[in-house]
């Protein structure tokens, strides 16, 4: 029985891979980020499973409650998912998420050296840090050149770059999995997709009366976090270490989402969508597309495509 420790394990990402893990019969050991709403520590856990995943505060800020957990579970796997990972907000505490995601990793990276230095680690980078680079094609693939243009990607590219450097110098093995935008009902609702979905079924249901956005135009490359994190567990399967970009290779404007969603609900977005600079970033990512022949070489497809993802994000407000 393998042990897997997942940080960021309350984050949709360790919700679903912690199911993922639970199914291949590994032990699941997560940390938890202190909250004064003892229930908010735990609420994308499936109530399910939490017996079987073993749950430690810890901090990614603060390295000794690293390495206290990972003496304790010592795990043959580590995800590292934690992380401020809200784009928009990182303009608003770009110190903070710097600390989360940069000083976090390296934190991490330091623990693990000098307790498990056997353990794999997965890195969960991101199709942020290559801002509004795209290859002569239209996609962006491993290959392609950083230039993150918010403190999210730029604290993304340090861990990216340090997760390659321990690799090198310390032989740990160390993979960044390089995952473009993914989505699904546990979606932090102040990402587009989630927000979207939300208010414009609160809408159908004469709750909300408008949804107000940000850039309309910005293209993402969108797929399901189930999908995603299969991707992630696959990484660390492998003989080597490497790193992968994962995509679904199509993309669609923040419009067509909009569009999509409201005429599944049969309603003419155009009598309530608005939208408002306050959303707008003051550097904007506009086009994200992925190339991930490498993943794909894996074995790795996605199931669900665009309209599948939105429709079960639709039937979960519905049912609410
Ligand atoms: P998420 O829902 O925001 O989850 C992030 C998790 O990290 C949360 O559980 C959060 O705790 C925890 N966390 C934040 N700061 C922490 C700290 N200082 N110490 C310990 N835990 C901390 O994000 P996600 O969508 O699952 O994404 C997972 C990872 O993949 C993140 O690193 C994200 O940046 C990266 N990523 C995401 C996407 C995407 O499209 N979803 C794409 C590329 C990369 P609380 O639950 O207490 O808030
Ligand atoms: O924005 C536009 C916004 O916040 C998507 C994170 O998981 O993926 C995510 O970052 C697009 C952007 O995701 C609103 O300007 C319009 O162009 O859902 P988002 P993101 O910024 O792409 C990457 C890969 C990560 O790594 C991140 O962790 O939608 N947009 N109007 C809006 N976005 C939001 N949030 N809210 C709006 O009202």
């Amino acid at each position: 029985m393998k042990t897997a420790l997942i940080t960021g394990i309350n984050g949709q990402d360790g919700s679903y891979l912690t199911e993922l893990l639970i199914k291949k019969n590994y032990k699941v050991w997560g940390i938890l980020k202190r909250n004064s709403v003892a229930e908010n520590q735990t609420s994308r856990i499936p109530n399910e499973l939490f017996k079987q995943v073993k749950l430690e505060y810890a901090d990614m800020t603060d390295m000794s409650s690293l390495i206290r957990v990972l003496q304790l579970c010592k795990p043959d796997e580590i995800y590292n998912l934690a992380a401020q990972s809200h784009v928009r907000i990182s303009f608003d505490q770009p110190i903070y998420t710097t600390d989360s995601i940069a000083m976090g990793t390296l934190n991490l990276l330091e623990a693990i050296r000098l307790t498990c230095p056997k353990a794999k680690m997965y890195q969960a980078s991101s199709s942020e840090m290559f801002g509004n680079n795209i290859d002569r094609d239209g996609y962006q693939r491993e290959t392609t050149p950083m230039s993150p243009v918010s403190p999210y990607g730029c604290a993304k590219v340090y861990s990216y770059n340090i997760c390659n450097n321990y690799k090198n110098a310390y032989d740990l093995f160390v993979c960044n999995g390089i995952l473009f935008n993914h989505e699904s009902p546990r979606r932090g609702t102040n990402f587009v997709t989630n927000k979207v979905v939300k208010t414009a079924v609160e809408i159908k249901k004469s709750l909300k009366n408008k949804l107000v956005l940000g850039n309309l135009e910005a293209t993402r490359d969108w797929g399901h976090a189930k999908d995603y994190v299969k991707a992630m567990w696959m990484i660390l399967q492998q003989n080597t270490p490497n790193n992968y970009v994962c995509a679904t290779g199509i993309s669609h404007s923040v419009q067509d989402l909009v569009e999509y969603t409201f005429s599944k609900l049969d309603l003419n977005w155009k009598e309530y969508v608005e939208t408002n600079a306050k959303y707008l970033r003051p550097e904007e990512l506009k086009d994200l597309k992925g190339d991930s022949t490498l993943l794909r070489g894996l074995g790795w497809e996605p199931k669900y495509t665009f309209e599948t993802m939105i429709d079960e994000m639709i039937e979960y407000w519905q049912s609410l």
